[in-house]
């Protein structure tokens, strides 16, 4: 794996994803600014329907901004678009590339995450070892932001957590300012947010108090 992520993954609390389903490109950067300055530990890009073109364009506008704040900038789903910009590293989920082959592709050195939806999903990402940096779990709510998957709930969050993962693994989907107690409570060590951010009033001020409440 990306050994040397191992620590700076298990030390994130919050994982920002700048999406273009709520926000435009060209706010890409100011909004990575503001997120990194609310504390975000990790950026994401995801831009479905976006051509690798685009994304490679997004991901080199965020690539100093990132590095700048030593937070780890990640493409979601197209490694040629990651393999395009130093560093930038790769989020796939079930039905993308598989994790062995993206991590033979990728290198040893980039981060790679995997989304899992499921407590079988879950172990079988604890089995890939240092092929993967971390893993998702969710959407721990319902989520407009990934309509057509059904949440899986706060008790999987339990369960995963019960399997004490050597991996950093994050709780995705639905989570919000209300809601995110429950899920430190459930056992959940570290969360990210879409919509919640991207569509607050103040997006630094929430994913500050997203991040303390995972503290
Ligand atoms: N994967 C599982 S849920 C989800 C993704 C990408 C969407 C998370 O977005 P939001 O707006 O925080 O619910
Ligand atoms: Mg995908």
């Amino acid at each position: 794996m990306a050994a040397s992520f191992h620590r700076q993954f298990c030390d994130a609390r919050f994982y920002a994803i700048l999406d273009t389903s709520y926000a435009s490109p060209e706010h890409f950067a100011t909004l990575a600014r503001t997120v990194l300055a609310g504390g975000a530990d990790v950026v994401q890009l995801r831009a479905k329907g976006a051509t690798t073109l685009q994304r490679v364009e997004w991901l080199r506008a965020l690539a100093p901004i990132c590095a700048a704040a030593g937070v780890p900038l990640i493409c979601n789903d197209d490694m040629e678009a990651a393999l395009a910009v130093p560093d930038v590293g790769l989020h796939v989920g079930q039905d993308d590339l598989s994790p062995r082959e993206a991590r033979m592709v990728l290198g040893p050195a980039r981060v790679l995450g995997l989304s899992t939806h499921s407590l079988a999903q879950a172990q079988a990402a604890l089995e890939l070892g240092e092929v993967l940096t971390y893993f998702a779990v969710g959407p721990v709510f319902p989520t407009a932001t990934k309509p057509d998957y059904p949440a899986v709930g706060l008790k999987l969050v339990g369960a995963v957590a019960a399997l004490n993962p050597v991996h950093p693994w994050f709780c995705i989907g639905g989570i919000n300012r209300q809601n995110v107690a429950q899920v430190r409570t459930a056992g959940g060590r570290a969360v990210v947010a879409v919509s919640e951010v991207l569509q607050a009033a103040d997006p630094a001020a929430t994913v500050r108090g997203l991040r303390e409440a995972m503290e």
